[in-house]
């Protein structure tokens, strides 16, 4: 049996702690962990977990947790990544690895110094079925040549009112960035961002162009104030022909002349099926050591990070920003793990 920690008992916390208890055979929620140790507690109670703490180092260190999921706010993610990596026990941390991409490289040389790969980084949507599917039209060469992908990224509105564009691209897009690298095989070279005008004071959409190395065009929109619901579209497009998401409803409402799908308040319902998924590749690792194939490491964490910082720098400047990175380290081309 697995012994798993949670750090984190917010929104997503407690998601992954119902995933560990209710859809993961092997794994036992061994300790909930949150700074509000009442939070703490009663998602402790709602998944039966072992015990509760306040402190993460104290958790990373205990002899009876044998990997960690890291879901406290995003500043602690690289920390406690790093002493996750110190300890030598694997971790699955919450997107972003870090908004800095120099944190994230400090990641990378403590993963390098030990060996072997010990993060794994959540950026879910690689597991969810959609773009699973656009990765394989592509591979499979159905498509042709990839000459585009277009995204739309749209929040019901945004988390807190003070939320501005360069959020939307530090924040939200970030999924975006990683996913579009996941399923094109490529890397970004270059950005440009635009915002269109709204009527009252609210954060409007943030529109970017990117390029690519292989000479692609990707579009990326993030609404954070769409009002209608939690919208992510999708669409790839070859020179033989193009794959696009579906909106996911399991049900349609026909009355009163006109026929309706409904939307998810927000990304948990439409992207649950994908976390159970990446959920059960990270046990997966713990258990066997092997690297998930299409899960995000900490070189991604970096690249998702440097293509922000690039998008942020091009939305306040009104200037197209390249895109450089340094050059993939070989630890990364071979996918290793921590020995189970
Ligand atoms: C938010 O920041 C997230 O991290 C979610 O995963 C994403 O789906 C949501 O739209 C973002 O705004």
């Amino acid at each position: 049996m697995t012994r798993v920690a949670i750090i984190g008992a917010g929104l997503m916390g407690e998601d992954h702690a119902h995933i560990v208890a209710q859809d993961l055979p092997g794994a036992r929620l061994q300790v909930v962990c949150d700074m509000d140790a009442a939070r703490a507690k009663s998602v402790a109670d709602a998944t039966d977990a072992g015990d509760i703490s306040s402190d993460p180092h104290a958790v990373i260190a205990r002899a009876d947790v044998d990997a960690v999921i890291v879901a406290s706010p995003d500043f602690t993610h690289a920390p406690l990544s790093k002493a996750c990596i110190a300890a030598g026990k694997p971790v699955l941390c919450e997107k972003p690895l870090s908004q800095s991409s120099v944190e994230c490289l400090e990641v990378i040389e403590a993963e390098k110094n030990i060996g072997k790969q010990h993060v794994m980084l959540g950026f879910m949507r690689r597991f969810d079925q959609s773009y699973i599917e656009m990765r394989q039209a592509l591979t499979s060469g159905v498509l042709g040549r990839p000459l585009m992908m277009h995204n739309f990224h749209r929040n019901v509105e945004t988390p807190a009112a003070d939320f501005t564009g360069a959020m939307a691209i530090t924040n939200s897009a970030p999924h975006e960035f990683d996913v579009v690298r996941h399923v094109l095989g490529t890397e970004f070279t270059s950005v440009t961002a635009h915002q269109p005008r709204r009527s009252d004071d609210r954060v409007a959409p943030v529109v970017m162009v990117l390029e690519t190395a292989d000479g692609q065009l990707v579009t990326i929109e993030i609404n954070n104030n769409a009002a209608y619901g939690y919208d992510v579209r999708a669409e790839l497009v070859g020179e033989a022909g193009s794959i696009a998401m579906n909106n996911v409803a399991y049900t349609r409402t026909d009355m009163k002349l006109a026929s309706g799908t409904r939307y998810d308040a927000d990304w948990r319902g439409r992207y649950h099926e994908a976390y159970v998924r990446q959920n059960r590749d990270f046990l997966r690792f713990v258990e066997t050591g092997n690297f998930p194939e299409i899960a995000s490491d900490c070189w991604d964490g970096y690249c998702a990070a440097i293509v922000a910082e690039a998008g942020a720098k091009a939305l306040a400047t009104g200037q197209k920003q390249p895109i450089t990175m340094i050059p993939k380290p070989d630890f990364y081309a071979a996918k290793t793990g921590v020995a189970a």
